[in-house]
């Protein structure tokens, strides 16, 4: 099995702005048709037209861990601070204290990442190397029969259920690991307004308006309790391959 990976951007402002990303593990006849859709997704997104793409394939040698999938439930909101509400009720119960939630919106709102912060809630810190960059969880698929039966679910709930699954593929596999209690996520795309939360605890749980149309500020966090050894975490997140049935 191969690991394909795109990432696009676009120089601005003295910097690269992060346009879109996508990863995905398959086998060596679908690599070219997994390419060619990645492209057409760099080429068409939202946020702008990039002006580099770059493609990453890669052997995997290491076996393929199946992990089972967070059930998917979604919480109806009417306004961003409604869906505050809820995002901040499940991540209390969970013992990650407010001014880790406040940490976690600030973060997503002000630093234009393209991948992951992680917040320690003991000490509300940043603790992954490059700030700038984040961690991107990568070396990952969905099961085939696992993937139609969420789509049969969430077809009618999204307006783009593929993202949908990309985003439960990535939640699956932050939320197998103990050091992480709950991710954060909303998209940096102005039109997609649906957030989650996710853990092992609640599964995944999707959030609608948790943006108004039109914000192109969005991001991921990671909740994680120190000590932690993030060195360890970060390689799992990244390097360890996985299928989510
Ligand atoms: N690993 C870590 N962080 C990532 C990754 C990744 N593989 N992909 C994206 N991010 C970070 C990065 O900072 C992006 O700016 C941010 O997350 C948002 O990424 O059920 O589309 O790809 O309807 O814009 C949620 C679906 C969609 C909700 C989320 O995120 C639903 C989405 P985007
Ligand atoms: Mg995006």
């Amino acid at each position: 099995m191969w690991s394909v990976r795109m990432r696009a951007s676009k120089f601005e402002n003295d910097s690269e702005k992060h346009i879109s990303g996508a990863e995905g593990i398959y086998d060596l006849v679908n690599i070219e048709r997994a390419l060619k859709e990645f492209f057409k997704r760099a080429l068409t997104h939202s946020k702008g037209q990039p002006d580099k793409i770059v493609f990453t394939v890669e052997k995997i040698y290491e076996p393929i861990k199946k992990i089972e999938v967070l059930p998917v439930k979604t919480i109806f909101c009417k306004s961003p601070e409604e869906a505050f509400n809820k995002v901040r009720e499940n991540l209390l119960m969970l013992g990650i204290s407010e001014k880790s939630i406040s940490k976690a919106f600030e973060v997503i709102r002000n630093c234009k990442m393209r991948g992951a912060s992680l917040i320690d809630i003991n000490t509300t810190e940043r603790l992954e190397k490059d700030k700038q960059r984040g961690v991107r969880v990568s070396r990952i698929q969905m099961d085939k029969k696992t993937r139609n039966r969420i789509l049969r679910k969430i077809r009618r709930l999204s307006s783009n259920p593929q993202r949908v699954i990309e985003a439960i593929t990535i939640a699956s596999k932050v939320a197998y690991l103990n050091e992480i209690i709950a991710e954060i996520c909303i998209s940096d795309n102005p039109d997609y307004t649906t957030g989650y939360i996710a853990s092992r605890n609640f599964g995944y749980l999707r959030i609608t308006n948790i943006k108004n149309q039109g914000d192109e500020r969005g991001g991921r966090v990671f909740f994680v309790k120190s000590p932690v050894d993030i060195e360890k975490v970060v390689s799992f997140l990244e390097k360890t391959p996985v299928l989510v049935i």
